[in-house]
């Protein structure tokens, strides 16, 4: 079918075929990115998995390498699960992965390059003494899994976490090690929040409380960090005066992936958030597994995402390929709010953008429906500026709080909203995904402002998750201006909100509205006027990936 063909991105990470799960391990090491994720050889759904291995200079184009890591010992002879690398203090790679055996049974292997020299870093050897570690007692070995990157403390240890549970509750076990190969386990969690379940791939890292720049765990914390603090003009430690830490959980049971910000304290390295709860989501569509790292290249902190499909089991193995990474993006703090971390693709995605078709202001009323010029075709990266509507035009104040997102979706009536874009959209209308804003009278008499992806009319074919997804997005009294950023590529529509605030990722299969046929529109189905500031649409490049 035209349908499965038309669903292959153009610009996002995806193997040529088979099956993709996790990012793991992602790293900048010698004048190369490293992407290694959980990957089935052999099929288009879940199994037999391996390390795939890709490598980029520029975070976009990509080239495959022969698989990394695959099954072949006892301890992970039934699957080479997630994992992270750490860059050690020679400048050599270690990766720390989970090993699954004997109906899931789970423990944590190390595996180092054979030729460090290698910028590619094509093969990789796993070392004699591995399973480095086994399941603690009161933990199930169904339950121990996905190692982060270590971090070293200036008392010379490095450190790793690693999710588990006990009974509901979700937590994150720490190990230290002097020698990177023997590793005790403390008693006490870097952190657990109660009925949240396994944590799976968690993550844990420093952000700069002010500014975008990225920041080494290990160099914030080790041996170096006074220089490091003197680099930065900074007062001798306590750092928390300028740093907050994230700490991330992929939700087994929700499928979500979940950060928090607070402090860690290397005194008595806990974790502690500074609101209580699981927290908000990197995303509020399809990204799970998620896992950052530092890129030393460009002093940034960077986010990868796995993407997976809404069709069915039954539709990736007729098309040949499940899943994609969406785009790696940069992530700080948001210093505005300071709880909430922003996202935004790297910028190197900039540099895919052909031509540019800008539109000066204009105004929505109730009911339009404009098609926008520059917007045909498959591949757009697309910036609209609304203007924050003014509600204290409306007198009447209807509490509407019920609304949240899937009643209707952008076929709901608002005061203000729903109004923003239809992408991968037919002549006819007949099949589009709404991106939009909602803002809504809550009981209080305050407004607020929803940002929904609704994907229920995105495509007539059948046996499709068409959830609709969306979230509140924080918009500040000193913002007058709405802003959407969304990334087209066939069948991932990704959308960053006010900057980065809020993220939504979602996949969908047009059947009509495939490559030249897909169709751009603005729309506003509230009952009052909207205006559209400034629309900027960008025709999209592909990247051509192969293997070397
Ligand atoms: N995927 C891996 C596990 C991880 C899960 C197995 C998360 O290591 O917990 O493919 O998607």
């Amino acid at each position: 079918n035209a349908f499965y063909k038309a669903s292959r991105t153009g610009y996002h990470f995806q193997p040529e075929k088979n099956f993709m799960n996790d990012p793991n391990g992602p790293m900048y090491y010698k004048g190369y990115y490293h992407i290694f994720y959980q990957y089935n050889p052999k099929g288009a759904v879940w199994g037999n998995i391996c390390w795939g291995h890709a490598v980029s200079t520029d975070l976009v184009h990509w080239q495959y390498l022969e698989l990394a890591l695959v099954p072949d010992q006892w301890y992970d002879i039934e699957g080479v699960w997630s994992g992270s690398a750490t860059i050690l203090e020679d400048g050599t790679p270690a990766i720390m992965y989970t090993g699954s055996r004997n109906g899931q049974h789970q423990s944590q292997s190390m595996a180092i390059p054979v030729d460090p020299s290698d910028p590619l870093l094509r093969k990789w050897k796993k070392v004699p003494e591995n399973p480095l570690l086994l399941n603690p007692t009161g933990i199930s070995p169904h339950d121990f899994r996905d190692p982060t990157t270590a971090w070293l403390e200036s008392d010379g240890l490095w450190r790793i976490t690693i999710g588990a549970k006990v009974e509901k509750t979700g937590i994150a076990l720490l190990y230290t090690s002097r020698d990177f190969r023997h590793w005790e386990l403390q008693d006490t969690w870097l952190h657990h929040v109660n009925a949240t379940g396994m944590w799976e791939c968690v993550d844990f890292y420093p952000v700069l409380e002010e500014g975008k720049l990225g920041v080494d765990h290990s160099i914030l914390l080790g041996p170096k960090s006074e220089q490091l603090n003197a680099e930065l003009g900074g007062e001798q430690p306590p750092f928390s005066d300028t740093f907050k830490y994230v700490f991330k959980v992929s939700l087994d049971d929700t499928r979500h992936d979940h950060y928090a910000i607070g402090n860690y304290s290397t005194a008595t390295h806990k974790f502690v958030t500074d609101r209580p709860g699981i927290g908000p989501r990197y995303d509020y569509g399809k990204f799970y597994a998620s896992k950052t790292f530092y890129d030393s290249k460009t002093s940034r902190r960077i986010l990868w995402g796995w993407a997976n499909e809404s069709d069915s089991e039954q539709d990736d193995i007729t098309k040949g390929w499940a899943s994609v990474q969406a785009l790696p993006r940069t992530i700080w703090l948001d210093a505005k709010t300071g709880s909430n971390i922003l996202q935004w693709p790297v910028e190197e995605v900039d540099r895919l953008r052909g031509g540019l078709t800008s539109h000066d202001s204009t105004v929505l009323e109730p009911r339009d429906i404009f098609k926008v010029k520059g917007g045909d075709g498959p591949q757009l990266d697309i910036t609209v500026v609304f203007q924050k509507p003014d509600v204290t035009t409306v007198d009447r104040v209807v509490p509407d709080e019920e609304f949240d997102c899937s009643q209707g979706g952008s076929a709901h009536r608002g005061v203000f909203g729903p109004f923003g874009l239809l992408v991968l959209t037919d002549d006819n209308l007949i099949e589009h995904t709404a991106v939009f804003f909602y803002i809504t009278p809550m009981k209080s008499g305050a407004w607020t402002t929803r940002v929904c992806s609704d994907q229920s009319r995105s495509s007539l074919a059948p046996n499709l998750d068409t959830t609709v997804y969306g979230s509140f997005v924080n918009i500040l009294p000193t913002e007058d201006t709405l802003e959407l950023r969304v990334l087209v590529d066939h069948s991932i529509v990704e959308t960053f909100v006010q900057g980065g605030r809020l993220a939504i990722t979602s996949r969908v299969y047009p059947t009509l509205a495939i490559n030249e046929k897909s169709r751009l529109f603005l729309f506003n189905n509230g009952t009052r006027p909207i205006t559209v500031k400034s629309v900027d649409v960008y025709q999209m490049s592909s990247v051509a990936m192969h293997a070397i």
